[in-house]
């Protein structure tokens, strides 16, 4: 990490270096769903990156572009205005400030919660109805995406019923989050070598992220080797993470990956990710299908809800599942 002095709009921000294009993540798995082949590609993509490009995934790029426009006027909105839809925790508008325990990034964001496939009623936020109804065409699409790539994994781990990871999302209670984040460009740190963390690192505590950004790239991953690499922007894909929670279901076979987001200094970058957990009273342990003989769980039991608690009393670069290893 770069610390800069006296440079007063990105004080407290953590600087990292600049992406180059030479950074570029250049064996990114990228998955077909629509091809027979697509199972084994995701279970394979999840063993060794916990990452991966999905590409003809059925869900109209129009709904994606206006949800997009609809969000861009949202942060477009006077200052005042956007704190009026805040604080974030436990939903709205959130600025800079991640989470409740220090962290700082070069954003802003929305963190919504979602109630099955779309926002609750009663949520205030955001009170736009042309925002609204984008946000909820778009979750509704992106969450049956969700359910058919845990479909895919349980088929591509060769375990059954096909439903075995995907019930946990697609059950009534579950514990979705869906947040839309805005990077604006960081012009104080232009040509400096250096730029603003957008996004901290952190692994996301879940079962699964499906993510959609705009053209402006900034996502890096860190690789098992713990290099970093850039994921090249591309406004028609979704980008898969597992989370925490996926990487105990299957016993440390896939990969809970670590990520962040660096923020450019010229373009603006708005990302919106579908995070689908499970219910509260969940237990994550390994699922018995998946243990071999004699293989014993990694981890001690708990709940989503205790997992989840434990998540947001951390702070964002924290190993969250290290105090949870047998
Ligand atoms: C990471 C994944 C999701 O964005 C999120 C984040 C949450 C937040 O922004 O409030 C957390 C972060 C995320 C993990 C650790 C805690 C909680 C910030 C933070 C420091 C909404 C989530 O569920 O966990």
């Amino acid at each position: 990490m770069v610390v800069l002095a006296g440079t007063p709009a990105v004080d407290h921000i953590p600087l990292l270096r600049s992406p180059d294009p030479g950074d570029n993540f250049s064996g990114m798995p990228v998955v077909d769903l629509s091809r027979p082949g697509a199972p084994r590609a995701i279970a394979d993509a999840c063993e060794r990156f916990g990452f991966f490009k999905l590409v003809n995934h059925g869900v109209a790029l129009d709904a994606m572009d206006r949800l997009e426009s609809e969000a861009v006027r949202f942060f477009s909105l006077p200052q005042a205005d956007k704190d009026r839809s805040g604080p974030a925790y436990p939903f709205g508008y959130g600025s800079k400030r991640i989470g409740l325990n220090g962290d700082m990034g070069w954003l802003e964001y929305l963190l919504l919660a979602v109630d099955s496939a779309s926002l609750p009623a009663a949520s205030a936020v955001p009170s736009c109805a042309l925002f609204r109804a984008a946000l909820n065409e778009y979750i509704a699409a992106v969450r049956k995406v969700a359910v058919r790539v845990m479909e895919a994994m349980a088929e591509g781990l060769g375990i059954a019923p096909a439903d075995a990871l995907s019930a946990m999302v697609a059950a009534e209670g579950s514990d979705q989050v869906f947040r839309v984040n805005h990077y604006p460009p960081c012009h104080a740190l232009q040509g400096l070598g250096c730029s603003a963390t957008g996004f901290g690192e952190h692994t996301d505590p879940q079962l699964i992220s499906v993510l959609r950004s705009n053209g402006t790239s900034g996502l890096q991953i860190a690789l098992q080797s713990g290099h970093w690499v850039s994921v090249p922007s591309d406004r028609d894909a979704f980008f898969v993470n597992v989370g925490d929670s996926l990487q105990v279901l299957t016993n440390g076979r896939f990969k809970s990956v670590k990520h962040r987001v660096v923020a450019n200094s010229l373009k603006s970058r708005v990302s919106m990710i579908y995070f689908g957990g499970p219910a509260l009273t969940q237990r994550i342990a390994p699922l018995p299908q998946l243990l071999r003989e004699g293989e014993q769980s990694l981890y001690k039991d708990f709940t989503w809800g205790e997992y989840k608690k434990a998540a947001y009393n951390s702070r964002l670069g924290d190993n969250r599942l290290a105090h949870f290893h047998r």
